[in-house]
């Protein structure tokens, strides 16, 4: 198959089990990505990651462009080879960083400084400085420099956000020439329906202008300014008709969002991908996901439990150690408490999205759907 072919294999409702091609192997969805900000899904080793059915792996443009920096990844001959991952990486761009972590930063048409929260330099970035950044990374999927919306924000700033996240996706369009590198752009337009509409437009408009102008289209598109601090059943409200806005025929990555009922509904709904850093988070402050739902490793109940983390759960973890194990590793603060329970974790999350694809193959996703939301770990949002 072609570099990054989007071929739709079976399709449930509106859930899709599809295959992305990318130069460093074919992503099947619906699938999590785990999240891996400086170049390490923390505490996890590659070779765990592969074992775990990993596919892709995220990394993050905003931190490794401050620390260690492009030039010193490129110079270790990009992102597979400094980090051995030789499965496909995804970069995000950085932008929903400068808008969520940087105190000081300062917008303007052509691009934004902002404070690096490493050594309070200033820096500067455009669209064109971004896609140059992410070229040197080297990563198989890269994102296009966005603005996020906070939640809440006014009507008018949503809009700013929506046209000026359009007006640098075609930028970043522009200036991206990496031929074995696929750009996604990014839907905004916060909880309003018309304004996610207009992005999702705006967005196949500059794609199809780039197109015409010689370059390439977006191979993808992510559904970004959701999950920033909204009620979960608020953006269940737009999710459906934003996702199936969105051509048939590309991949459609719901950004951040981690939680397993969300996927779970979120792939009813037609979301292909998906990345959080829920699992490793919870996993080192001592919580495992569950067929039961969230545990507090730290509880006391489990101070004589023998028996594995989830008796339905098939990880290296479960197959060996115990919870009174677990417990007593995260009560000492020791690190490999933390380390069991993020290969858990994500073997949970991976391990649900495979099956949701075999669902979607089956032509079965209701009942897969009916089936989660009546487990107790539905509820455990
Ligand atoms: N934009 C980018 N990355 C993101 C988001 C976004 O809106 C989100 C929002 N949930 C997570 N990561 N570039
Ligand atoms: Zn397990």
């Amino acid at each position: 198959m072609a570099l990054f072919d989007f071929t739709v294999e079976g399709t449930s409702g509106h859930a899709r089990a599809a295959a992305f091609e990318t130069a460093h192997g074919t992503a099947k969805t619906p699938m999590f990505m785990p999240v891996g900000t400086h170049a390490t899904v923390k505490g996890v080793t590659t070779d765990q990651l592969a074992d775990l059915g990993a596919q892709v792996v995220l990394a993050n443009t905003y931190h490794l462009s401050m620390r260690p920096g492009a030039d010193l990844i490129a110079e270790a001959g990009g992102l597979h080879s400094f980090m051995q991952w030789d499965g496909p990486i995804l970069t995000d761009s950085g932008g929903f960083q400068i808008f969520s972590l940087a105190d000081t930063r300062k917008l303007d048409d052509d691009g934004v400084w902002f404070q690096s929260i490493y050594d309070g330099s200033k820096i500067r970035w455009t669209p064109e400085s971004n896609m140059e950044i992410q070229q040197k990374l080297g990563a198989d999927i890269v994102m296009q420099l966005d603005q996020c919306a906070p939640y809440p924000a006014t009507r008018e700033f949503v809009e700013g956000a929506v046209d000026l996240s359009a007006r640098w996706a075609a930028r970043c369009l522009a200036a991206h020439t990496k031929a074995d590198q696929a750009l996604f752009g990014i839907v905004q337009g916060g909880m309003h329906l018309d304004l996610r509409l207009q992005s999702v437009e705006r967005l196949l408009e500059a794609g199809r202008a780039s197109v015409e102008a010689g370059h390439k289209d977006f191979q993808g598109f992510g559904i970004g300014g959701y999950s920033v601090g909204e009620e979960h059943d608020v953006m269940f409200e737009t999710l459906g008709q934003v996702a199936r806005a969105l051509p048939d025929a590309k991949p459609r990555y719901l950004m951040g969002v981690g939680n397993p009922t969300t996927l779970v509904r979120a792939v009813r709904e037609g979301v292909d991908m998906f990345d959080c850093v829920l699992p490793t988070r919870t996993a080192r402050m001592g919580t495992a996901f569950s067929s039961t739902g969230r545990m507090n490793m730290r509880n006391a109940k489990y101070t004589r439990d023998f028996g594995p983390l989830d008796d339905a759960c098939t990880c290296p973890v479960c197959a060996k150690y115990s919870r009174a194990y677990i417990r007593h590793l995260v009560k000492s603060s020791e690190m490999l408490g933390g380390m069991l329970l993020s290969v858990h974790n994500l073997h949970y999350l991976l391990d649900l999205m495979r099956r949701a694809r075999e669902a979607v193959l089956a032509g079965a996703y209701e009942e897969f759907y009916e089936e989660w939301m009546a487990s107790p770990a539905a509820n455990d949002y």
